[in-house]
């Protein structure tokens, strides 16, 4: 194996396996939307995120946003009945608290986020979407190929037939003849 490689050891090539596969997939990875969580009221109070999430489409390799003043709000990722409940994780290592929190949607399925700062969540800071599969950008339509040129040989043969033996595809089209 070694030999036939020549100077590129079995890990060079492992990593150009690999380079190769980034390369290939992505085009895919960089279509997925950015969803900044509320545009431009971004992460806050006073907003209605339902409204918001309803109008958007959540694909899978999508990106959610969360941009807020670091310290004034945070997001816990939660499940279906703490986000009905308003209820803060107790681990507050959970948080994300940069002020501009990235998540990537990595799979499909509903997923919920609060606020966990003070009452944010029941006055209305929170969201709840539903990711669907990531959509590879729909094959064109088969177009049924345009009507080819019928093949030369056919319809002048067919001429032929009418014009008379001596007519040949030349004088045809020095005629102007056209079809
Ligand atoms: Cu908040």
């Amino acid at each position: 194996m070694a030999m036939g490689l020549g100077r590129y050891s079995s890990s060079n090539v492992l990593v150009t396996i690999v380079v190769i596969g980034v390369i290939l997939f992505f085009p895919c990875i960089a279509l997925g939307t950015e969803h900044v969580v509320g545009d431009h009221h971004g992460w806050a109070t006073g907003f209605d995120y339902n409204i918001w999430a309803a109008q958007e489409v959540f694909e899978v390799g999508d990106t959610l946003v969360f941009r807020y003043e670091a310290g004034q709000h945070n997001v816990y990722k939660v499940n279906a009945s703490a986000y009905q409940n308003c209820t803060v994780p107790s681990n507050h290592s959970e948080a994300l608290k940069s002020g501009n929190d990235v998540i990537v949607l990595a799979s499909p399925g509903k997923k919920w986020y609060l606020c966990g700062v003070g009452h944010h969540c029941t006055t209305g800071q929170r969201l709840a979407i539903t990711v669907v599969p990531h959509t590879i950008s729909s094959p064109p339509i088969p177009v049924p190929d345009p009507p080819a040129p019928a093949p030369v040989s056919s319809p002048v043969e067919h001429m032929l037939h009418h014009f008379g033996r001596s007519v040949t595809t030349k004088k045809l089209f020095r005629r102007g003849f056209h079809y």
